[in-house]
């Protein structure tokens, strides 16, 4: 079968045994890791949800994307891994709800909020309400990030803030995901949204005051 051309073709057709080599070709040229993320192989995975919606596509051609977009994704990670000390580590503990499989947002969110400086615990996806409030509370986390993709699995955001609240515990929680809204976010009484990872690094910042 034909390869893709570029980076983005490669996410869109699921070429998983390419987009290294396409990365680097653009990491040669002189590109930043970062904006290769945020605007090259998210659009390109965005696309894909577009086309999954359409019913172009279909979840075969939506997991052979998503991988080589985890690919691509874990071939820039250590390019955007700051080593440099930094004062501040803040505790924050990560996590895409229960039910719910989607992790390539909140692991942008994670890099993001490590790279500034907090000391991320991130537990990974499909991740119960008590097993995150459990883990807040262990290790003293100042923040909980909450990340869900589906309709479905919002409502265990909700749980997760009443159960804050029922343990008597004083982290702020913060939300986001494709479905989430800041009214959604409101309603539920979380203390922070954000549309994406840039802006929850800004939310965290302002919520620590
Ligand atoms: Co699925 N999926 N998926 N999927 N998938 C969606 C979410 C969907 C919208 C596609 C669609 O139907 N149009 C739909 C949900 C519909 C709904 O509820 N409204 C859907 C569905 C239905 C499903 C399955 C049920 C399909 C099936 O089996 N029939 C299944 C669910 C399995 C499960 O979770 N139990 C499923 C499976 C999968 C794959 C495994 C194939 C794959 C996930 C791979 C992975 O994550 N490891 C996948 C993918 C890739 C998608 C789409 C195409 C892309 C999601 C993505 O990674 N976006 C998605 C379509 C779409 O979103 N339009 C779709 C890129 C990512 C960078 O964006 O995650 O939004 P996002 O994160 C952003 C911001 O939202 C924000 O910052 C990030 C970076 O800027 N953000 C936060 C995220 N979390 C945050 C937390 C914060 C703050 C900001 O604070 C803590």
């Amino acid at each position: 079968k034909a390869g893709a051309k570029t980076m983005e073709e490669a996410v869109i057709i699921g070429d998983k045994d390419h987009i290294v080599a396409m990365i680097d070709e653009e990491l040669k040229k002189g590109a930043d890791p970062f904006e290769l993320v945020r605007e090259r192989l998210i659009p390109a995975i965005q696309k894909v949800g577009t086309l999954y919606e359409k019913k172009e596509y279909f979840l075969p051609q939506l997991l052979r994307s998503a991988s080589t977009m985890q690919t691509g994704f874990a071939h820039v990670k250590p390019l955007l891994e700051k080593s440099g000390q930094v004062a501040e580590r803040t505790k924050i503990v990560l996590a895409t709800v229960q039910g719910d499989i989607h992790d390539i947002g909140k692991n942008i969110v994670g890099l993001l909020l490590s790279n500034y400086g907090y000391d991320v615990i991130d537990l990974g996806k499909d991740v119960p309400a008590e097993t995150i409030v459990e883990q807040a509370a262990a290790s003293h986390a100042e923040i909980i990030g909450l990340s869900a993709l589906m309709t479905t699995t919002m409502p265990r955001m909700e749980e997760t803030v009443s159960l804050v609240k029922e343990k008597n515990l004083s982290c702020k929680v913060i939300v986001g995901g494709a479905v989430v809204t800041r009214e959604y976010a409101k309603s539920i009484g979380a203390d922070g949204y954000s549309v994406d990872a840039v802006e929850a690094v800004r939310v965290v910042k302002e919520l620590l005051g």
